[in-house]
C-alpha cells in the first residue's frame, strides 16, 4: 500500500492558530444523529459533469486500490487531532476514473443523513485526500462514518464528509450544510477561515 505524510501545514506552523490537541482522545462531531447504514444497498456515485459517470457497491469499492495517509485534523470548533493515520481510496484516482469536464470547477459531497459540503475540485487531487475506512488500522466506527468518509485534511474537518455517498461534479459552487448555516465557504484552517465573516 502506497504510504503518504501528509504535509498538511505546507511549512507553516503544524497546529493552526486558535486550536488546542486533543491528544489520543477523538471527539465526535455531529449534526444530527449517526445514520444507519446498510452496506447491502450502499453504493458511491460520482456524477455531475464527468466523462464517466461512476457507481460502486461496496464489494466494488474494496476492490479500488488503497493508499494510507498520516494527516492532522482540525475542527473549526477549536481541537485539532494530529498524526490520524487515514487509508482508503485516494481522492485523485477516483477523479482519473470519473474524467471530470474542463467546466467541472467544484464538487458536492452527499452523505447518508443528508449531509452535504463543498468544495474546490483541486483539493481532491491533493496527495492526502482520501475517501477512508479505516483510522489508525482500525475500521471506522458508526460515528466517526462508517463505513466511509471523506478525508480533506488541509482544510477544516467539517470538509471531510462522514456517511459518504458520492461526489456530484459542478460548474458553479453550491453551499453545502454549514456553508449555508454561517461556516466559511473555504476553510483554510491557518488563515483562521472559520465563519461567513472571517476573510
Ligand atoms: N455527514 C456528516 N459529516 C460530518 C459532520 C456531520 O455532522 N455529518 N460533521 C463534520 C464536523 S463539524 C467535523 S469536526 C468532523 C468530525 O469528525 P469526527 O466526528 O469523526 O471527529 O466531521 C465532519 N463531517
Ligand atoms: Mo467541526
Amino acid at each position: 500500500m502506497k504510504r503518504i505524510e501528509a504535509d498538511t501545514a505546507r511549512g507553516r506552523e503544524r497546529v493552526p492558530p486558535g486550536q488546542y490537541l486533543v491528544g489520543d482522545r477523538w471527539p465526535v462531531l455531529t449534526y444530527g444523529t449517526t445514520p444507519k447504514v446498510d452496506l447491502k444497498s450502499w453504493d458511491f456515485r460520482v456524477t455531475g459533469l464527468v466523462e464517466n459517470p461512476l457507481r460502486f457497491s461496496w464489494e466494488e469499492w474494496n476492490e479500488l486500490p488503497k493508499v494510507e495517509v498520516k494527516a492532522d485534523m482540525h475542527c473549526v470548533t477549536s481541537w485539532s487531532k494530529l498524526d490520524n493515520v487515514w487509508s482508503g481510496v485516494q481522492a485523485k484516482h477516483l477523479l482519473k476514473l470519473a474524467r471530470p469536464k474542463p467546466e467541472a470547477r467544484y464538487l458536492s459531497a452527499f452523505c447518508d443523513g443528508g449531509y452535504t459540503t463543498n468544495l474546490p475540485v483541486e483539493e481532491l487531487y491533493e496527495e492526502d485526500a482520501l475517501f477512508a475506512t479505516h483510522h489508525n488500522g482500525e475500521p471506522l466506527t458508526p460515528d466517526h462514518g462508517w463505513p466511509l468518509r471523506l478525508v480533506v485534511p488541509r482544510l477544516y474537518a467539517w470538509k471531510s464528509a462522514k456517511w459518504i455517498r458520492g461526489i456530484e461534479l459542478l460548474e458553479e459552487d453550491r453551499p453545502g450544510f454549514w456553508e449555508e448555516n454561517g461556516y466559511h465557504n473555504y476553510g483554510d484552517p491557518w488563515r483562521e477561515q472559520r465563519y461567513v465573516f472571517d476573510e
